[in-house]
């Protein structure tokens, strides 16, 4: 029989009446060896900017790590564990060893800060009318956290990648006297020349989707919505960026409104490009500019910033590192890029022998055990950090020619020329098809093996016979393109690749893989201005001459050198119709127009890429 049950009775505290959330609840924090403190930090003209600040417990005297982001302040605390090394995202993995004071603060208008937002705020001035920029706002923050953290040592380091390498050059135009040491990683300098929106006036259309999440929400918005699984296809029939945008609600957007309607280097770019502003008001922090040799995003920055400044005398503080990485990799491992794998954590060793030493010297005087040297590149080939006194390494250029029968070598050759058809219909990808807009080779795309272009009927491909000595390239390489085509504008891709023996036992897989050491996109209508483009004289020889990204890489014997020319790098560039119109962004369906392309070989315009060899 069942047991008997008495009715059930209910007493107060059973019942709740309120809310479960109480109003002001915390863990108690007792086995964390940090407190987290998050400031609405004021700026001059009265708008407060959310910043989440990580103290070691029982911190004096530390220096502070200051990084100023538009991607929420709040993510790199990954999670919560009690140490603060665990608790932190990799970035900041050796940053939080009890020794730094951790700083992170949401740029104006974003994620927990007041203020409008602007795409890279341009500085104070004519494309700026306000009294506000990311200078001043890094300067009222350092000013605000060397007087209100007690536990700092009244000293400021910044750091940050790519959009937050952009921020810490911003503060280097007026640095606050407390900001005493800096590294913007792969910044965002000119972003018209050659970092994320174009190169050399190419618009990189899969910005797109960045557009819409950046500048279509407070917080994190949302990419396009795609039709498709596979890019090539979506952006194909959308026809011009323009219209991609259009058909995506981007053209509402103020940002995409100020960039599609300057497509050519006017005021609008060359105000906000940060190496001519840097040279104009060269601050002496001492500054280590960051970046991956093949930084799929920001490859013209940190290099050309270095270079500006260093060309007008002030290379005693200014220093240049350029790993062997993809964008932003200085925040992850360091152990593979794409088909290399190194004998160790390039990014580590460097972060930690190098990077924090920096620091640690500028921000509380620890000696260096050695002095950084002017420039630090690593050669992935082999497989070490080169440290150089001067850069480039190569004193003068040596023309590689393209020759007879798709041959390259260091003889000019007396006359020639090879041609291709380019259809817009057509384009070449820069990956292998499918390309999905969540790609896990947009890291590693700018090393991907080259044989599926070689393959195609509009690419031409240029080699040199097996090298019986190694080649070692220490600069830019520069293209110089001597065309003419059946169109009125047009692009050139060149890319520079290095193609391994065809048995490779070391690593079989790579037998005749071809890397590219460098490539890059021009816009023909530039070739005579950058501000002001012209068309392109049908059927007369033109040149394009384009600096590719700078290298430190060793060619070795047993390989070959190779030069692929091309005019088409889709969807990541947007298609050029190949007929001259106003505007490439709005190109109609009937624009787009086949063309042959005649690359010439000889006489006096002798196409050849410049090669920085070292001697
Ligand atoms: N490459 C990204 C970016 C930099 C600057 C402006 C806009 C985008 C980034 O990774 O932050």
């Amino acid at each position: 029989p069942a047991a008997a049950q008495n009715a059930p009775q209910v007493t107060p505290d059973m019942v709740q009446t309120g809310s479960d959330i109480p109003a002001d609840w915390q863990q108690p924090g007792d086995q964390d060896d940090y407190v987290t403190r998050e400031e609405m930090i004021p700026m001059r003209d009265g708008v407060s900017l959310h910043t989440v600040i990580m103290i070691p417990k029982g911190a004096r005297d530390l220096p502070i790590l200051l990084e100023r982001t538009p991607y929420n302040a709040n993510f790199p605390i990954a999670s919560n564990s009690p140490d603060m090394r665990a608790a932190v995202w990799s970035g900041n993995i050796d940053w939080a060893d009890g020794s730094y004071i951790l700083v992170w603060q949401d740029v104006r208008g974003k994620y927990g800060s007041e203020g409008d937002y602007v795409m890279t705020r341009p500085p104070r001035g004519p494309l700026n009318p306000s009294d506000t920029d990311d200078t001043t706002d890094a300067w009222d923050t350092i000013d605000w956290l060397v007087k209100n953290l007690p536990e700092s040592n009244g000293n400021v380091g910044m750091i940050g990648s790519s959009y937050d390498g952009w921020t810490v050059t911003m503060a280097l135009l007026d640095p606050h006297p407390a900001l005493k040491v800096a590294a913007p990683e792969s910044p965002m300098v000119d972003g018209w020349m050659g970092d994320d929106w174009f190169h050399y006036g190419a618009f990189r259309q899969l910005n797109l989707d960045f557009f819409a999440s950046q500048s279509g929400a407070k917080g994190r918005g949302s990419g396009m919505v795609r039709t498709g699984y596979d890019d090539y296809s979506n952006f194909l029939e959308a026809g011009s960026a323009g219209a991609m945008a259009r058909a995506h609600g981007i053209d509402r957007l103020p940002w995409w409104q100020r960039l599609s309607a300057h497509p050519a280097y006017d005021a609008f770019w060359q105000l906000q490009a940060v190496d001519k502003l840097l040279v104009e008001r060269p601050s002496t922090v001492p500054t280590i500019w960051l970046q991956g040799m093949w930084d799929q995003e920001d490859i013209y920055g940190a290099v050309h910033a270095w270079e500006a400044l260093t060309k007008a005398g002030h290379g005693a503080n200014n220093h240049l590192v350029i790993g062997p990485w993809w964008h932003s990799q200085i925040n992850r491992s360091g152990r593979e890029m794409g088909p290399f794998t190194f004998r160790g954590d390039t990014v580590a060793e460097f972060r930690q022998q190098v990077l924090i030493p920096f620091f640690n010297h500028y921000l509380r005087g620890t000696p260096m055990a050695q002095p950084m040297p002017a420039a630090m590149l690593y050669d992935p080939v082999e497989d070490r950090w080169d440290r150089f006194a001067q850069w480039p390494g190569a004193k003068t250029l040596t023309p590689l020619y393209l020759q007879a029968d798709m041959g390259l070598g260091f003889g000019r050759p007396a006359t020639g020329e090879d041609s291709y058809v380019s259809d817009p219909a057509k384009p070449v990808p820069y990956l292998t098809r499918p390309i999905p807009a969540a790609n896990d080779r947009w890291r590693t795309w700018l090393v991907q093996d080259q044989r599926f272009a070689e393959a195609r009927p509009d690419v031409l491909t240029y080699q040199t016979p097996v090298l019986t000595e190694a080649v070692k390239l220490e600069g830019a390489p520069i293209a110089d393109i001597h065309a003419r085509t059946t169109g009125t504008d047009g692009d050139f891709i060149v890319k520079l690749i290095d193609v391994y023996p065809s048995i490779y036992p070391e690593k079989p897989e790579m037998g005749g893989y071809q890397l590219p050491i460098a490539m890059d996109i021009f816009r023909g209508r530039y070739r005579e201005s950058f501000s002001d483009p012209s068309p392109i004289p049908a059927g007369e020889v033109q040149e394009y001459k384009f600096r590719l990204p700078t290298v430190n890489y060793t060619v070795k014997p047993g390989h070959r050198i190779m030069v692929q020319i091309q005019s088409t790098l889709f969807p990541l560039y947007d298609r050029n119709p190949q007929t001259y119109v106003p505007n490439i962004m709005f190109a109609e369906p009937q624009d787009y127009r086949e063309a042959t392309i005649e690359i010439v070989r000889g006489g006096p315009g002798a196409s050849a890429v410049l090669l920085p060899v070292a001697k």
